[in-house]
């Protein structure tokens, strides 16, 4: 087991496991589930691979009990899951699903029952389908939709739930769902991105306010996804076009979040297809927040392209790559915590996604020996370790996934877990990498914190 700098990690560090409602749960139609984007997505030919849908899925919506005594045997602190807006309120708007919320509580009460903290993402993409019959994210009316869905499920849930997530990675919901195409709801307009950008920017502000008001005491965050990005080189334009992919990708929304505005020079570059940005909106945006949940993967090298657009991928030819084609960059995960604290000042920060796909396949005696995920998970988890060791206010880090699931329009062809789930019996079996991180929450318990790298 290579020498990670465990001791950097303060005693209370969160080592959790996250998932999402459509990636895992199936029993698309049980209870009173309504319709999803995600399920009419998946039944648009040619638009998932495979055909694949969140129908069965994991099974988790039945199978969770034995999925927590795995989680209890990896011995994580924490579990994030997000609740399914289309359980709990089937038309989007109107009446409450109770049957749907009931899910919710047995598996709060489950988790709490096993010693395990629920962190609840209110949105992971799985749209109810009337919402966006009735105008989707790019209407404004849909934050108020919004409000009423978070209002029920910290109603219901607040007084057991102590951390909050109001939203999943908006970046990816807004361009990759409504300007590539290549997400649910499938739209491709870059002014329906931007307006959905905002309209999931509001309701996360106004769905702050109400977790403080009915989860008192809780804490409550949103999740993003975010890159370091590396200019190639020193040619001109490198520069610029590193700059721009993190307007893009980043300032976007970390700006209106932190700061209360959005960033000048991606202003300038969307002008004429902004949304109506109403007095008060940044102030609703920009309300405080406990923490900033960091989804990381890898970290793009850029350079300034030849054929007039913005910027364009450089591929390192010295790195390892994951089945999803990602760049393995441990160090973009240092430099982007050390970025967003020194930029941003988050009073808190966890990395509620890192993880590898990999092809994983069954041994003769049955086991999955996964050394490349190791490896990865090794590389991350010290990476962020150096960010603790300088100061970053790092206060947890979930893997992403506990389980093998349903990986959008890859469908389950990429598989994520720590536990390997084969989909013909939903039998789950951990790799070795959930062997190895069990271990590595063991070690890191048990060697406390060095006085050199406490965190203040
Ligand atoms: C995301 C989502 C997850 C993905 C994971 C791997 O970050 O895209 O939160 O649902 O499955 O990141 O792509």
């Amino acid at each position: 087991m290579p020498n990670l700098p465990l001791s950097a990690f303060p005693p209370n560090f969160v080592w959790g496991a996250a998932t999402a409602s459509y990636q895992i749960e199936g029993a698309a139609t049980e209870d009173g589930r309504g319709e999803s984007v995600w399920d009419r997505f998946c039944a648009t030919p040619g638009k998932v691979r495979n055909g694949d849908d969140g129908t069965v899925a994991c099974d988790f919506y039945h199978r969770y009990p034995n999925d927590i005594a795995l989680m209890r045997e990896l011995g994580i602190d924490a579990f994030r899951f997000s609740v399914a807006w289309p359980r709990v309120v089937p038309g989007g708007r109107g009446p409450v699903n109770d049957r749907g919320l009931d899910f919710y509580d047995r598996l709060v009460d489950d988790l709490l029952a096993a010693g395990i903290a629920p962190y609840v993402t209110l949105f992971h993409w799985d749209t109810p389908q009337p919402i966006e019959d009735a105008g989707g994210w790019p209407a404004r009316a849909t934050v108020d939709a919004f409000v009423e869905y978070v209002e029920a499920v910290a109603g219901r849930l607040g007084d057991r739930v102590g951390h909050w997530i109001t939203h999943n990675e908006p970046w990816v919901v807004s361009w990759v769902g409504h300007a590539f195409g290549h997400h649910a709801p499938g739209r491709t307009s870059d002014a329906d991105a931007l307006a959905t950008a905002h309209h999931l920017l509001l309701s996360h502000g106004r769905a702050v306010q109400i977790v403080r008001e009915l989860s008192p005491g809780s804490e409550v965050g949103i999740t993003l996804n975010l890159d370091f990005v590396y200019a190639a080189g020193d040619e001109d334009g490198d520069e610029a076009a590193a700059t721009w992919v993190d307007g893009f990708h980043n300032r976007w929304f970390l700006d209106p979040i932190f700061k209360g505005a959005y960033p000048q020079d991606m202003v300038e570059e969307w002008r004429e297809i902004l949304p109506e940005i109403a007095d008060g909106d940044l102030e609703q945006i920009a309300q405080p927040i406990d923490f900033l949940g960091v989804n990381n993967y890898t970290s793009p090298l850029v350079a300034a392209d030849t054929d007039g657009s913005r910027s364009r991928i450089v591929r390192r030819a010295d790195v390892d790559r994951t089945d999803m084609g990602w760049e393995v960059v441990p160090e973009g995960l240092r430099d982007l915590l050390l970025r967003l604290a020194r930029d941003y000042a988050p009073k808190a920060i966890y990395v509620t996604e890192n993880g590898a796909a990999y092809p994983d396949v069954r041994g003769h005696d049955g086991s999955v020996g996964d050394p490349e995920r190791q490896a990865y998970l090794e590389g991350y988890i010290g990476a962020a370790a150096e960010a603790v060791a300088s100061g970053v206010p790092l206060r947890g880090y979930f893997a992403w996934s506990l389980l093998d699931n349903f990986e959008w329009a890859w469908g389950y062809w990429k598989r994520f877990g720590l536990v390997y789930v084969d989909y013909a019996t939903l039998e789950r079996v951990p790799k070795g990498s959930f062997y190895r991180y069990r271990d590595l929450i063991a070690a890191q318990r048990a060697q406390g914190t060095d006085d050199v790298y406490a965190v203040a």
